[in-house]
């Protein structure tokens, strides 16, 4: 829950052309610009310093720089995006990462893993199988991260097509606390987590990111504010529905180390 780097990208010009199944319509490019500079300047203001790269036309979805690289305090490793037009992002992330990780591991075809699919609580890993991450890569993610110390469950997402990653719907808030969305409530690979559910309606509000005392939630969830309030952290929200038009959620938009 405590980051202090994160690379970011804002989208480029070809956004509108990336993969999207949500018909919320085309994305507003000079809103979206603003929308990711609040969120760079939230960071920021919780002591994040970040690494920012330029937009890639090359690239639409480029802006969700979190599906290119897996980052831990145990090491760093880029994925093989699921997606054939994401698969050149790894690129610019992974020169990004080479200073703070010389040692950059990749995961190899035939395995596929989206960053999106891989949830970091603590010492513990949830990695989502997905129409993105697939088995060979999850179980090299899966021998990565044993290897370095980390539990590791694998959780089945291909049941719930609502959910594009694992992490559109499961979120981790410190200690053993999770907030899910009701896909994932009661579900077996939680045991022995504090779930939080997000209540009816707002599953988006799932994916959030936990930062120290504040958690970083999109803004224009009430009910999901309330329950979160409870914590007594700080909240921040974040308006996101430029990027929601795209599937993409707040975390999507960093790597964090
Ligand atoms: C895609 O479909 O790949 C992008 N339009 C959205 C990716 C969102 N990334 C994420 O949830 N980690």
């Amino acid at each position: 829950m405590r980051f202090t780097r994160a690379i970011v990208r804002p989208p480029a010009a070809t956004f509108a052309d990336g993969i999207t199944s949500s018909d919320l319509g085309p994305p507003d490019l000079a809103l979206a610009l603003e929308q990711h500079e609040a969120y760079c300047r939230a960071l920021e203001r919780l002591g994040v310093a970040l690494v920012r790269l330029a937009p890639d036309p090359e690239f639409p979805d480029s802006t969700f720089v979190e599906d290119a690289a897996i980052v831990t305090s145990r090491g760093a490793i880029l994925t093989r995006p699921g997606a054939p037009s994401r698969a050149g992002e790894v690129v610019a992330v992974g020169s990004a990462l080479g200073p703070w990780f010389p040692a950059l591991h990749r995961i190899a075809a035939p395995g596929t893993v989206d960053g999106g699919d891989v949830c970091e609580a603590g010492d513990q890993f949830f990695i989502g199988r997905s129409a993105r991450t697939n088995a060979e890569g999850a179980t090299q993610l899966a021998e990565w991260l044993g290897q370095r110390g980390f539990g590791v469950s694998v959780i089945d997402i291909r049941p719930f097509p609502a959910l594009l990653h694992l992490k559109t719907g499961l979120s981790w808030l410190g200690g053993r606390r999770l907030l899910v969305a009701g896909d994932f409530a009661g579900h077996d690979s939680l045991r022995g987590w504090k779930v939080m559910t997000v209540p009816e309606g707002e599953a988006y509000a799932a994916n959030c990111i936990g930062l120290g005392d504040a958690i970083l939630t999109p803004a224009g969830f009430p009910a999901t504010r309330a329950l979160l309030t409870t914590l007594g952290c700080e909240l921040v929200p974040l308006e996101m529905s430029e990027f929601q038009k795209m599937d993409g959620g707040l975390s999507c938009l960093s790597v964090r180390w």
